[in-house]
């Protein structure tokens, strides 16, 4: 467990080792030394700035403003938490709570403000290298995410993820973080969720608003495995094959339960699973690469049915599935909820998409716990699951888990956050010390109140309450807070904090 994050952190051995040896003195609900924990934000959805400092415009930047109907009470990250502008305040938070890591993303049209390489804005990356050093100088490590959802608008104008050429402008893009930032920073990760970015902004609400999860959907997620498997092979090759950092992808995962234990809706689970997950692990993760052979097999039936003349899904050349199969150091899994599957009620209806190639009707049950978001509910069992499905799918890979968290209203007494951190934790300290699954990290999601996306700043998600009244923002630590600093601090669940049951 230990080597995993001296290699992230092989810059400050310090707070590996410390750690270590206050973990043996402890007894009860502890994580293993060496295990990190970590907050997580977004470049669109804390930085604002969007048009200052050379930064160019991206496809939020672009949908917000020419749609702001879409977007609750019409609001944007033209300002967001101005993190910008307060990233040694951010930094300051990270410290008080005490997390090894911090994990951030890089705003692609900050650092090249037209999407490509031949014009790089000096003030963006003196932004991030500040924000590094200044990390550093705190013995927090920088975990960079390449790519969080908010592509430079002139790529989107050239069809975005649905065009390949993308793959290429993206490794041109990683080349320049690589040569600018690889050294401080020892953990990167390609992608944010390609299934939400690219299902929800090709064939759903999301930027850049297309509608056809049935065809974008799945040429953005082609391109998004060609770009990761190209962006992996370059990192091992500029370290001359010896490993001196960690690249890896995150992809996000509720877990899905057989609504009832009938062999139809335990297939349809299986099946959600590996369309909404298998779509990018089993190219990278499985042995045999390529995509999940129940996909395969469904959408091309679904497309012959509907008289296409090929597959809606296109297909991997050997070489791409070569080169992105085995291509990581690490699964990053962003986990918040559980759903229920059973087969769809009438298959074969309507247009081609993604939710009629898969056939399964998803629902979550009404006395689960509520957040303030329509779409997550308290499920901490169903972490424990979708962790051992994943080692039993993909033969164990090692695990960062790079987002958890609960949407909440306004207000810094927060009972219901602390008791949803507890009952994650708990699940996950299940699935490491008695089921043996590998995972070395826990990300909570986020350090900040930030931009929802559609929902706006409906929805909290911070351990800190930002004041969106207040010129500068202010941050106010949420009882949350500190709940999760001294957990970070003793690597050890409190016995008793605050005791607090979830009701509705
Ligand atoms: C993540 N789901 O998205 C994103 O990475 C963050 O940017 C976002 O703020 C955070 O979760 C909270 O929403 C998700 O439906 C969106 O299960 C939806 C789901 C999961 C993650």
């Amino acid at each position: 467990m230990g080597e995993f994050w001296k290699i992230v952190s092989a810059f400050c051995v310090c707070w590996y080792s410390v750690n270590a040896a206050h973990v043996a003195e402890k007894s009860g609900a502890c994580f293993p030394p060496g295990f990190a924990f970590g907050v997580a934000t977004a470049s669109y959805q804390v930085e604002g700035a969007w048009n200052v400092s050379g930064k160019g415009e991206n496809i939020w930047d672009r949908y917000t403003h020419e749609h702001p109907e879409r977007v609750f009470d019409h609001q944007n990250g033209d300002v967001a938490a101005d993190s910008y502008h307060q990233w040694k305040e951010d930094v300051g938070l990270l410290k008080q709570l005490g997390v090894n890591f911090y994990r951030f993303s890089i705003s692609w049209s900050r650092i090249l403000p037209t999407g490509f390489s031949n014009e790089i804005n000096e003030e963006g990356v003196k932004y991030y290298q500040d924000l590094i050093t200044e990390l550093k100088r705190n013995h927090i490590a920088p975990v960079v995410t390449m790519y969080h959802w908010d592509l430079p608008q002139p790529l989107q104008d050239l069809g975005g993820w649905t065009n390949p050429m993308m793959a290429d402008y993206f490794l041109d893009y990683a080349t320049v973080l690589f040569d600018n930032f690889d050294g401080p920073v020892k953990m990167w990760i390609t992608f944010n969720e390609p299934l939400s970015f690219c299902h929800d902004g090709y064939g759903g609400d999301d930027a850049p608003g297309g509608r056809s999860s049935g065809f974008e959907a799945y040429l953005c997620g082609h391109n998004v495995l060609r770009a990761h498997g190209k962006v992996y092979t370059l990192y091992r090759a500029r370290k001359n094959g010896t490993s001196k950092g960690l690249i890896g992808i995150t992809l996000d995962m509720s877990w899905i339960e057989p609504e009832t234990t009938s062999k139809e809706d335990k297939q349809a689970a299986e099946t959600a699973r590996q369309f909404m997950f298998g779509w990018f692990a089993h190219p990278i993760f499985s042995a045999e690469g390529d995509y999940p052979p129940i996909m395969r097999k469904r959408i091309d039936a679904k497309s012959r049915h509907q008289n296409f003349a090929r597959s809606r899904l296109p297909h991997l050349t050997p070489d791409e599935i070569r080169n992105i199969r085995g291509s990581f150091d690490f699964l990053g899994l962003n986990h918040y909820t559980t759903y229920l599957g059973s087969p769809a009620d009438n298959p074969d209806s309507g247009e081609p998409s993604f939710a009629d190639d898969m056939g399964v009707r998803i629902t979550q049950k009404p006395d689960w716990p509520r957040s303030n978001s329509t779409w997550l509910r308290v499920v901490p069992w169903g972490f424990r699951r979708i962790l051992n499905w994943i080692k039993k799918t993909y033969n164990n890979p090692q695990i960062v888990v790079t987002e958890n968290g609960i949407s909440l209203g306004p207000g810094v007494h927060d009972p219901k956050r602390v008791n949803y951190i507890e009952s994650y934790l708990r699940a996950l300290l299940d699935a490491i010390l008695k089921d043996k699954c590998r995972v070395f990290g826990y990300t909570y999601w986020s350090l900040i109140d930030n931009f929802e996306w559609m929902r706006g700043y409906s929805e909290r998600f911070g351990l800190y309450e930002v004041d969106y009244e207040s010129p500068n923002r202010t941050r106010t630590a949420r009882l949350s807070a500190s709940y999760y600093s001294q957990i970070a601090n003793t690597r050890c669940l409190p016995d008793n904090y605050v005791g607090y049951t979830i009701t509705d």
